[in-house]
């Protein structure tokens, strides 16, 4: 790893020599001449109305320059925006407010001390209204109606979808001999980025050019979001996304604090700094999951699969924010049908508005695949329960075979390519499988209170949106830009639209430009995350980086090779149909000596070299990648607990993960997102829950409560791989950003009520803290 390969392979990330000096440069780092600070006053209740605010004494603090609230955007038309789903949020609340959290005031102030001071200031006048946190109890008829913003609305159903075929799934149900039938929570969690959310807003009086440093996955979405609020025109309109400290899905939506920024320099003429804390950001920010499922698998009596049914209670908080799609009101969740060959499916989500922050889409969920791959891997296990049959032998059966792909699932989504078998079989050898059961029935055989629990999941994912004719994002198509310019010199740059928040892209996607130029990715300057410097896309999110950025790339490093063979015909003056080409240089055919190198080129495309008619000079290529489908990693995962049944303690002992991801570019960096998806896994699965009380108090504001896994609760990993490259992607990648955390949740569930088997006990929900162990182990009825 100690020299930069020309191309794929295990390189450390170039963006590393300013990390690790700590030279990052953050949202809060950045510190314009005469900036100000804000900050947000927030409701402490779930649910209220808003009888008054008086904001007379904390205008009168000698350091606070404006107080903004929610009639002051009124005035302006801004007191609502735009979310993601259709749907609107407010940015300041005018008439209720309905979650815990939600923004209530803005100050400006000359530090933040002053701003923070001054929110203690504000006199709101509430009258507390019955709130409803729970997403059953949203949908009974004498519920309190939550979004009465709207005219004659009645309840707080927001959407149904359905996918699938319901009467052949009733058909195929009607003749199995084993129905399986699971209720189970994926509870809310939150994906809890290092880096907490804030923007730098800065509108310029003179040029009434807006300069927005913000947080944010999708710099261009949020570009033409603002101009079409603020019915400023683009150009007039910059976002700029500086190093971001994690994302995980929390940085794709637009918060209110975004906006209030923004209407703070307006106001005050000055740049607005807002950054909010760390209890800001876990009660008010896009939370993931609190989906309620309900899984029915149907088999015959050796196990073999017939059909699956799901019904899901989707709960999106006060306002539905959910980032995703616009056809896909349930992210992606239609691939419930997971890997398995199935005769028929039929699912049936229901989303419901209750007083909880707005979310829905984050926390590495591949669009909700988080929650599908969740079912049907814990109906899995729920089934070789029902029919005593080993769950790995029980998946093996029923997986996919490599002859079906492109396999077209029951609910229409084309998977690319796979070898499943492959990849489970080679998860069970690198386990040791055998000799696990082998000690788990002598463990048992013993008694005693060390449980041994081995848990399998295996998973597909479909990541890479779009197509653009069959996905939007607010009407904006998932297609996306690069471009990219090879400078005389025959170093190059690449300017993509897509933003990295810790995956690496300068440094892969510079080796993707380097594995189709043969130039050294060190001399390759991948630009991202300003929209006056970059084309437009969509932006990071659902693992669509490598999948449609990454094609981009390799389209526009082709286009340029294409470039520079005629450019190196006209300089060997031989026809170009006699040029070959080997990574870095076109050469005469049967002629290797004659030959000229990209650098070479690259210098004559900007001579005066005579160029062939209609061919431009200099080295540079634009396109807009629109991805023909999306990619379908998979992986095969195995967790092996110990259970201590006396105190319902789990340790992750080993833990096995073989994905396929396609074409690797860079191993390292792979393993890296595996890794990290793997430490979400056990944080769910084991610790992790937004909680709230009856009233609606949100009991997960720091991470004394919200807890995160740390190294003492990780195994050292394991890992292993396959490789299927995707056939239509031009380097044969796909996705992999996401897909630990969506495969190893149910893994180490699954070994957990592994464990548990011989006490009968089926299923427990997530999170399997040692009081739920302790309580399934027990039966306590605390344990609901
Ligand atoms: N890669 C590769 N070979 C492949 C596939 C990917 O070398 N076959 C590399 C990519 O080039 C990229 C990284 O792996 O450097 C992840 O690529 P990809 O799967 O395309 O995912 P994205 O870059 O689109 O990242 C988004 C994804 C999402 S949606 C979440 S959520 C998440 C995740 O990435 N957030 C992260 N991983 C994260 N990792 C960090 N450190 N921080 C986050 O916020
Ligand atoms: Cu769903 S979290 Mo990632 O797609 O940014």
């Amino acid at each position: 790893m100690t020299t930069t390969p020309m191309g794929y392979g295990s390189m450390h990330r170039k963006e590393d020599a300013r990390f690790l000096r700590g030279r990052g440069n953050y949202v809060d780092d950045i510190a314009l001449p005469g900036m100000l600070h804000g900050a947000v006053l927030r409701s402490p209740f779930a649910h209220a109305r808003i009888v008054s605010v008086d904001t007379s004494a904390a205008e009168a603090h000698p350091k606070v320059r404006a107080v903004i609230t929610g009639e002051t955007l009124a005035g302006l038309d801004l007191a609502w925006m735009p979310t993601l789903s259709h749907d609107v949020q407010a940015v300041l609340a005018t008439d209720k407010v309905r979650f815990q959290g939600q923004e209530v005031a803005f100050v400006v102030a000359e530090d933040r001390y002053s701003a923070r001071d001054a929110l203690e200031l504000i006199d709101v006048d509430y009258e507390a209204l019955p709130p409803v946190v729970d997403a059953r109890r949203a949908l009974e008829p004498d519920a309190p109606v939550i979004r009465d913003d709207v005219e004659g609305r009645t309840d707080n159903h927001i959407f149904d979808w359905e996918t699938g075929d319901k009467q052949a799934t009733d058909d195929v149900f009607a003749r199995a001999d084993v129905v399986a039938v699971q209720d189970m929570l994926y509870p809310r969690v939150h994906p809890a980025p290092m880096e907490t959310c804030g923007a730098v807003a800065d509108m310029d009086p003179v040029t009434g050019k807006l300069t927005v440093y913000t947080t944010t996955q999708a710099p261009h979405a949020h570009r033409t979001i603002y101009a079409l609020v603020a019915g400023l025109p683009e150009h007039k309109i910059r976002v700029v996304s500086p190093d971001i400290g994690g994302g995980f899905g929390n940085k794709v939506g637009i918060y209110p604090g975004y906006v209030c920024a923004v209407v703070g320099s307006i106001v005050t003429g000055k740049p607005v700094k807002w950054v909010e804390d760390r209890s800001e950001n876990l009660m008010s920010t896009s939370f993931a999951r609190d989906y309620h499922m309900r899984g029915e698998l149907a088999s015959t009596k050796d196990g073999k699969l017939l059909g699956i049914r799901v019904k899901v209670l989707a709960d999106h908080g006060a306002f539905n924010g959910t980032a995703q799609p616009t056809k896909f009101p349930a992210g992606f969740f239609g691939v419930f049908t997971g890997s398995y060959d199935i005769e028929a499916a039929h699912c049936e989500v229901t989303g419901v508005y209750t007083n909880k922050a707005p979310g829905g889409v984050a926390y590495a969920c591949s669009f909700r695949i988080t929650e599908a791959v969740y079912l049907v891997e814990r109906m899995m296990d729920v089934l070789a329960f029902d029919l005593d049959l080993d769950p790995a032998e029980l998946r093996m059966k029923n997986l996919l075979r490599p002859e079906q792909f492109p396999y077209e699932s029951k609910t229409g989504w084309e998977y690319d390519s796979g070898d499943y078998p492959r990849a489970l079989r080679k998860a069970l050898e690198l386990v040791h499988y055998d000799e696990l059961r082998a000690e788990q029935a002598k463990r048992r055989e013993a008694g005693g209170e060390n449980l041994l629990g081995i848990g399998v999941s295996f998973f597909t994912e479909a990541v890479g949106a779009g197509p653009r004719k069959h996905m939007d994002i607010l009407g904006l198509g998932m297609a996306d830009g690069a471009e990219l310019r090879v400078h005389p010199t025959g170093k190059a740059v690449l300017r993509l639209s897509c933003q990295t928040q810790g995956q690496g892209h300068e440094t892969t996607f510079a080796q993707i430009v380097a594995e189709e130029l043969g130039i050294s990715p060190d001399d390759i300057d991948v630009v991202h995350g300003d929209t006056d410097q970059t084309p437009f896309g969509l932006g990071t999110y659902g693992s669509r980086s490598t999948p449609v950025s990454g094609a981009a790339t390799a389209v526009v490093a082709r286009r340029v090779r294409d470039r520079a063979k005629i450019v190196a015909s006209a300089m060997l003056e031989v026809s170009p149909d006699d040029l070959e080409w080997e990574k870095g240089r076109w050469f005469v055919k049967g002629d290797p000596e004659a030959g000229k190198s990209i650098q070479d080129i690259a210098m004559a495309a900007h001579s005066s070299l005579e160029l062939p008619e209609g061919v431009e000079g200099h080295l540079d290529a634009s396109c807009v990648y629109n991805p023909p489908n999306l990619t379908y990693p998979f992986g095969a995962y195995v967790c092996v607990v110990d259970v201590d049944a006396g105190t319902g303690q789990v340790r992750v002992r080993d833990f096995v993960a073989v994905d396929d991801c396609g074409v690797r570019i860079n191993p390292m960096i792979v393993e890296g997102q595996v890794h990290g998806g793997l430490a979400d896994g056990v944080g769910m699965a084991l610790m992790q829950v937004m909680a709230f009380d009856e009233d609606g108090n949100h009991l997960g504001g720091s991470f004394m409560d919200y807890l995160l896994p740390t190294s003492m609760e990780c195994p050292s990993w394991r890992l292993g791989e396959t490789v299927t490259p995707s056939p239509h992607h031009p380097i044969g990648a796909k996705g992999v950003g996401e897909s630990a955390t969506v495969g190893s949740p149910a893994a180490v569930v699954n070994a957990v009520l592994d464990a548990l088997k011989p006490y009968g006990v089926r299923h427990a929900d997530m999170p399997l803290t040692p009081a739920a162990v302790w309580s399934a182990l027990h039966g306590s009825p605390l344990r609901t």
